[in-house]
């Protein structure tokens, strides 16, 4: 009976063992996975547009190979989110349109323009940075195929986040306008690649079950912390200041103590008024829109193959 498929469940939690597809769960874990796993795969898909754009403008073949390479690995994140949230009983195809229709969402942090090629390096550092520090602990997350998943994810983006640092270190060994352009960049990057981990936890209505179930297991503001621990350091060695002048060293605390990021334009971002919120769900619905022919033509092409 149900009390004695929670108390297994339970168990399970308990002991930071993995729950599997076919394993019993309640609905309420199923749903709040399938909503951060989502959102999870439907940021890499959305987030190949900002540097996407910059592909055919990168200033040589080998910054463009480099750039084209990251590109698809975002595309293949988002194909593996994708399987592991089908897992749980929703349809990729569902996901899309749950996507385009706005219900369900993607990271606030690509709803900012790249408006230089510079950006390609700050979002490699900065955004791949944040997305590191957050998914190093979900590859201990209770669910193994999201789990596994965020293994691979990991490893790529470590990579992804070199070369944010490599093309910035160039750029700061060139003129001072080089160094300037990096600046600028970094300047409107820091603060949105704060609001990454989401709401302070205190404003965090999902934190609290989410680390119960062992879903999430660093609060939103213990990963921030951890990001700002990392960052100061690899600005210094980079020679960019950090728009934050309150950024200090706490000896007692062994971390650095830093400023708030503005909330109100955190949750105008979320509730799709941001910068780019319109043009990034157009072009998905638009690319979207154009594939119905192939879809068409695949399904024809499976029906023709099951009758034969
Ligand atoms: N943007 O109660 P909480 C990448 C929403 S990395 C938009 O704290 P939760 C790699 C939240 O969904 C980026 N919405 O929520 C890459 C909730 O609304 P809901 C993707 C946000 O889930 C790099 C409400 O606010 N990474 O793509 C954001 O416990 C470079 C209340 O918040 C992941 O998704 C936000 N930033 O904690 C690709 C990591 N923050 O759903 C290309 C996995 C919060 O109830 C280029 N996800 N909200 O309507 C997570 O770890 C969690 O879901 C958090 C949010 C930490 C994001």
């Amino acid at each position: 009976d149900e009390a004695e498929l929670l108390a297994g469940f339970e168990a399970t939690i308990g002991h930071n063992d993995r729950i599997e597809p076919r394993d019993w769960m309640p609905e309420g874990y199923r749903k709040t996975l399938i909503r951060q796993i989502a959102q999870h795969a439907h940021s890499e898909i959305i987030g190949m547009q900002p540097e996407g754009t910059w592909v055919t403008r990168a200033p040589s073949l080998r910054r463009k190979a480099i750039l084209l390479a990251k590109v698809q690995d975002e595309a293949g994140h988002g194909l593996y989110l994708y399987s592991a949230c089908e897992t749980l009983g929703v349809s990729r195809d569902e996901l899309t349109r749950r996507l385009i229709d706005g219900s369900q969402k993607y990271s606030s942090i690509f709803n900012y323009p790249a408006l230089s090629y510079v950006d390609v390096g700050t979002i490699g550092w900065l955004v791949d940075g944040a997305a590191i520090c957050n998914q190093v602990p979900l590859c201990r997350t209770s669910y193994g195929p999201y789990g596994r998943s965020m293994i691979r994810i990991c490893k790529e983006e470590s990579f992804h986040q070199r070369q944010g640092f490599e093309l910035l270190a160039t750029m700061m060994r060139g003129t001072d306008e080089q160094r300037a352009m990096v600046q600028e960049s970094v300047n409107r990057f820091w603060w949105p690649a704060l609001m990454m981990f989401g709401p302070p936890d205190d404003d965090s209505p999902n934190s609290a079950q989410s680390m119960a179930w062992g879903i999430k297991r660093n609060t939103n503001d213990e990963l921030r912390q951890r990001m700002v621990d990392m960052t100061v350091p690899q600005a210094d060695a980079l020679g960019v200041t950090l728009p934050d002048p309150s950024i200090t060293w706490n000896d007692e605390r062994g971390s650095y103590d830093f400023g708030a990021p503005d909330w109100e334009e955190f949750w105008d971002v979320v509730q799709g008024n941001g910068p780019c919120n319109k043009q990034r769900i157009d072009h998905r619905k638009k690319a979207y829109d154009d594939g119905v022919w192939v879809r068409e033509a695949a399904m024809a092409f499976a029906a023709k193959g099951t009758e034969q």
